[in-house]
């Protein structure tokens, strides 16, 4: 009996530790099990011609966290650079992380081809800052893009006009791209948006 409750005690006692280094070390921003939550096309990119999303909702097609994730829409032409950009204006505090992570999935019958990116609107002035390396995305398969928040000049394009961001963003945005080709259109996934420090983003991955 003595035995019994020892084990039961250090099995209470791992699982609680794990609970609190998951929840000190990524933190999800935006999951989409419950709306868009803000997440939209901003006015000017449905006025833009190199800007092609068409549409976002949620959906449960495909889910990289839960049941469901942000669909988006897009018509990629080809022959030109084309974006479809989406992003929520919100004030954050990321600055206890060290990178912002973002899962996106083109369907099996997309194009290889496409890239995702990242991109902050931060600091006093609004700025917009990209990354400066797209992650390619691969047909049938989730994909992380892993932004390094304290990265600086570079990770980011722009950088020097807000040197604090992560303590100041104003705006988290996702750009799906197409430089030249592929042409493709059809939807998107975004899922599990998360601030997270490397330690915490290894074990979740494994
Ligand atoms: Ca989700």
């Amino acid at each position: 009996m003595k035995s019994v409750l020892i084990v039961c005690v250090m099995v209470v006692l791992v699982m609680s530790m794990a609970n609190i280094g998951a929840a000190a070390d990524e933190k999800v921003l935006y999951d989409f099990e419950k709306g868009l939550g803000g997440w939209s096309i901003p006015e000017w990119a449905l006025k833009q011609a190199d800007q092609v999303a068409k549409g976002a909702i949620t959906s449960d097609a495909f889910a990289s966290s839960g049941t469901h994730s942000m669909e988006v829409v897009a018509d990629f032409p080809g022959s030109i650079w084309t974006g479809a950009y989406v992003e929520i204006m919100e004030y954050l505090d990321i600055s206890d992380y060290e990178e912002l992570l973002v899962d996106v999935y083109i369907p099996e019958d997309a194009p290889e081809g496409l890239k995702a990116r990242a991109i902050f609107t931060a600091g006093e002035n609004w700025s917009f800052l990209e990354m400066k390396k797209a992650v390619a995305l691969i047909p049938g398969q989730w994909r992380t893009v892993r932004a390094d928040l304290d990265g600086g000049g570079r990770v980011w394009k722009n950088s020097a006009s807000a040197p604090n961001m992560a303590s100041d963003v104003r705006k988290v945005g996702v750009r799906v791209e197409s430089n030249q080709k592929p042409t493709y259109k059809g939807p998107f996934y975004i899922d599990n948006i998360r601030a997270a420090n490397p330690e915490a983003a290894e074990v979740s991955v494994e």
